[in-house]
């Protein structure tokens, strides 16, 4: 018990425990939300160079950053949306929620085969039959696919005349995720936690709407979630502790068993 850090410390030097990043490159050419007017935009990510070892600063080169808080891969505090306007903004999360175990559910197929695929109660209670329940005080990860479109921001985006088109978690499974699951939050690889079409929902962006109103938490554009199991990953989420923030780029890593 009091050596449980210093046995982790062992597993990660003997390569029993295997450090995976679910980070997405931050840069001018990540994929930002595109909302329709007359809905304000995020900005790109971009870096504003103050220096660069020149007569602005000889010895050191460093950049202003500038960017929205839901920008890549990026954690939503409950004050993102109205119905948690009275919760944590990114800033109060306790820390000790921002380390948790994680299950993945994995639909990359039925992603593939159609990108408005949307998870319901039956699939994770299926997946809750073969793995048990989804952890207290852990993520619940939803492995699509849509990693692999994420260098090219029109495949990931996936829109057309009438909207975009990526998978997302339909209005029953997400109320039901908010209110009768002891989870922290979802975790996905698409630009939102939202499907594509939950503009049209009812109500809109149920993924936003009832877990951050449960005091629950959003990760989006997550990379290598097809390295983890589907349980047994102890994830470490780190956003900025931006005073007043709805939302922060965030570092995410995952610890796996080898
Ligand atoms: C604002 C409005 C709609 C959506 C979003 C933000 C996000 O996806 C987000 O990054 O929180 S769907
Ligand atoms: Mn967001």
């Amino acid at each position: 018990m009091t050596d449980a850090v210093q046995n982790l410390v062992a597993a990660l030097a003997a390569g029993q425990v295997e450090v995976v990043d679910l980070t997405q490159p931050l840069s001018e050419e990540t994929p930002i939300l595109r909302l329709p007017e007359p809905f304000a935009n995020t900005p790109r990510f971009r870096l504003r160079e103050l220096s660069h070892y020149d007569e602005r600063g000889p010895a050191w080169y460093w950049n202003a950053l500038e960017g929205g808080e839901h920008t890549g891969t990026h954690f939503d505090a409950p004050i993102h949306w109205v119905t948690g306007q009275d919760q944590d903004d990114v800033s109060q999360v306790p820390p000790g929620r921002l380390v948790g175990p994680a299950v993945v559910i994995d639909h990359a197929d039925r992603a593939a085969a159609d990108p408005d695929h949307l998870l319901r109660v039956e699939d994770v209670e299926a997946f809750e039959a073969d793995h048990g329940p989804l952890p207290e005080g852990g993520w619940l990860l939803y492995r699509t696919g849509w990693d692999a479109r994420a260098q090219d921001e029109a495949a990931f985006l996936n829109a057309d005349d009438t909207g975009p088109h990526t998978p997302g978690i339909d209005v029953a499974c997400a109320r039901w995720l908010a209110d009768e699951r002891p989870i922290l939050g979802i975790g996905v690889e698409t630009v939102g936690t939202d499907a594509g079409a939950a503009h049209s929902f009812d109500p809109p962006f149920p993924c936003h709407s009832f877990l951050l109103g449960a005091g629950k938490y959003g990760l989006t554009q997550l990379a290598n979630v097809d390295r983890l199991p589907p349980t047994g990953a102890l994830l470490i989420a780190a956003p900025l502790k931006i005073v007043g923030g709805s939302g922060s780029p965030t570092r995410v890593l995952a610890l796996v068993p080898r």
